[in-house]
């Protein structure tokens, strides 16, 4: 499969997982309309994985150039100049990126290395999984700004960490540490360096690859899907999932595999 190229972008096939590193080291790797729209192409080439069973990768890593940022925020200098119904178009343009990588048929990891703050910190929570540095600090600093969030922050932040903390962490602004992000459940798994975390992410996408690529692709989507309704049409989706699970070829391999006391070779389909 061709990832294409990017202008702030470096997409690199390594193993079964996808490493995507945003590059704009001079400004902190911050989400220029550039990245955007990179994001927004990348995006739509990877919806098309696992198509008619063909799974190049069974994971995607996201992560920043250079040890000192993941992605320090939305471009604060394109900023300055935009009214405010740029801004709003520059905010639903990346809050479109963010579906879509909830959207993806495979799961996506955040490799936070060093600052991951406003809409970096955004992108991190769009991503399945955050894995980050001891060096990582994590925030959501718009009211420094005078802004508020703009890539989804009001909404995942609370999901990941509960409502109480959320509103905290984006009345005050403040940083937080990497420590700390692991402890409110912000952060899954935290690694010693930048290069340590994204080892870690490419592990855990190797281990994913050996699992049915049908069953955890249905397993995200159905966790999107029921993360907002009640317990029982949340539980209705589950059903439905369930009996879509049951028509893969995927599982008529499991189940066979595991009966047959043998190692499962999913077809992915
Ligand atoms: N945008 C543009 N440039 C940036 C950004 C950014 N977000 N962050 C850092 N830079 C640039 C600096 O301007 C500096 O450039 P130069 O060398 O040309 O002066 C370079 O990166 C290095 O930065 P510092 O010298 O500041 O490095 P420090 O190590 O001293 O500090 C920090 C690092 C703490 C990350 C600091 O740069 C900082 O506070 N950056 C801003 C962080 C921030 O406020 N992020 C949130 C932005 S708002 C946002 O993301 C809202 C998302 C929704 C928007 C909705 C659409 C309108």
């Amino acid at each position: 499969m061709d990832f294409g190229t990017y202008e702030t972008l470096i997409v690199e096939q390594q193993g079964k997982a996808l490493v995507v590193t945003v590059s704009r080291p001079k400004a902190m790797n911050a989400l220029a309309g550039q990245v955007v729209e990179d994001l927004w192409a990348l995006t739509e080439v990877l919806l098309g994985v696992g198509r008619d069973g063909e799974w190049p990768v069974h994971g995607v890593v996201i992560t920043g150039a250079g040890e000192k940022a993941f992605v320090a925020g939305a471009d604060i200098v394109e900023m300055q100049q935009m009214t405010a119904e740029q801004g709003e178009t520059y905010s639903r343009r990346m809050q479109d990126v963010t579906l879509r990588l909830e959207a993806l048929p495979v799961p996506v990891i955040a490799a936070v290395n060093g600052f991951a703050l406003g809409g970096g910190c955004e992108l991190a929570m769009a991503c399945d999984f955050i894995y980050a540095s001891r060096n990582a600090k994590f925030g959501q600093p718009e009211v420094n700004l005078g802004l508020v969030p703009g890539f989804g922050g009001s909404v995942r932040l609370a999901d990941r960490v509960g409502i109480g903390m959320a509103r905290e962490i984006i009345y005050t602004g403040r940083a937080i540490d990497a420590e700390e992000a692991h402890r409110i459940g912000l952060v899954n798994r935290l690694f010693d360096d930048a290069a340590a975390v994204v080892e870690g992410a490419k592990a855990t996408v190797a281990e994913l690859a050996t699992k049915s690529p049908m069953a955890v692709s249905t397993c995200k989507r159905l966790m999107n899907e029921v993360a907002s309704l009640s317990t029982a049409e949340g539980l209705d989706k589950e059903a439905s999932a369930f009996h879509t699970a049951f028509e893969t070829e995927d599982k008529v391999e499991g189940v066979r595999a595991f009966v047959a006391k043998e190692r499962p070779t999913f077809p992915g389909r």
